[in-house]
């Protein structure tokens, strides 16, 4: 018998490490999320305080870890949603652009001139359209838990103020991969050329291309006016806010009072991120001008051009993004 025993104390040693491991990858589970944007944008700040407030209240069990500069696509933002459907990525803070091609539905935040305020966006995403595009992105297998907010785009160019749209006429505009904006600003009579935020700055410092569209926040951090970006526009076109998520089996995975936690904190980490982006975009906006790059505001008869040369853009997409989903928002923004 005795021979034996260096064997089951063996046996009771692994037995005993299996349990431990166990016990340990309950502890210290990890989740990647992705984010196009680094922490020096208010959006990267988004998803860690996501991670900090899900860490502190799971007492480390779990780690959320941050990928930004669209590392985890190699840099193609547009397959970020394709990625965390197919379980590749566990959880994102993302654009609803940069998942539009994937989830139809989030083009409604795209429809040119559609949103003109910031209480139009909390009325969209806080009311029915906002649980109809939640829906949409859960039957796609990717659990949507709170909204955030990357801010109004704005436009900018290195030619010449921009005021009419014939000023566009022309103009090599970089646009995100979202056939959308091809249609957009291919109907103000300008050049779209679609390429991911990687090749954007590179394609603006050789002046491969004239201009962008981006958030006030994305252009003051990115110092956008370095790389000849003097005129911007101030056109409120479209709103692009953020959506927190998680893949479905990840999310399937962890039990009800972690399930909260994460819903929680993301809920709290978009409201604090969109509070913030929008109380600096004045100070953004003064920062931008004071390194020189001339503002242009419109008067209503000129954004009223905009509107009426991007109405096919309309007719076109909101068949695809569905009449229901566009005629829930149309409601919340007129009562809101
Ligand atoms: O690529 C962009 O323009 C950016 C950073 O704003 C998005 O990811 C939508």
């Amino acid at each position: 018998m005795t021979t034996y025993r260096p064997l089951a104390k063996l046996a009771a040693a692994l037995a005993g490490a299996a349990v431990l491991s166990a016990s340990l990858s309950v502890q210290a589970r990890e989740i990647a999320v992705s984010t196009v944007l680094s922490d020096a944008f208010p959006w990267g700040q988004a998803a860690e305080k996501w991670a900090e407030l899900v860490e502190k209240r799971t007492e480390g069990r779990i780690t959320m870890r941050v990928y930004p500069n669209s590392q985890l696509v190699n840099g193609d933002q547009t397959r970020e949603f394709s990625a965390m459907r197919s379980g590749l990525i566990d959880a994102a803070v993302g654009s609803t652009i940069n998942w539009s091609p994937q989830v139809p539905e989030l083009n409604l935040f795209s429809l040119p001139f559609f949103l003109p305020d910031e209480a139009a966006v909390d009325a969209v995403t806080g009311g029915e359209a906002g649980e109809k595009i939640f829906a949409a992105i859960e039957s796609r297998d990717v659990i949507p838990l709170g909204w955030g907010e990357n801010g109004f785009r704005q436009l900018s160019n290195s030619q010449g103020a921009i005021d009419e749209p014939q000023d566009l006429e022309g103009l090599k505009i970089r646009v995100v991969g979202s056939p959308l904006f091809q249609d957009t600003f291919t109907a103000l009579g300008a050049d779209p050329t679609q390429m991911s935020w990687a090749d954007a700055k590179p394609a603006l410092t050789t002046g491969a291309v004239d201009g962008q569209e981006n958030p006030l926040s994305v252009f003051d951090v990115a110092r956008i006016d370095q790389v000849g970006q003097k005129h911007l526009t101030l056109w409120n076109y479209m709103n692009d806010p953020l959506i927190f998520a998680v893949n479905r089996r990840v999310w399937e995975s962890l039990d009800e009072g972690d399930q909260a936690i994460l819903r929680e904190a993301a809920v709290e980490a978009g409201e604090w991120e969109t509070s913030m982006t929008r109380e600096e975009e004045s100070e953004r906006l003064a920062a931008i001008q004071e390194r020189g790059v001339t503002v242009t505001e419109l008067s209503d008869a000129q954004y009223q051009a905009f509107v009426e040369a991007t109405t096919s853009v309309h007719d076109e997409w909101v068949p695809k993004i569905g009449e229901e989903i566009v005629e829930a928002a149309r409601a919340a923004i007129e009562s809101r």
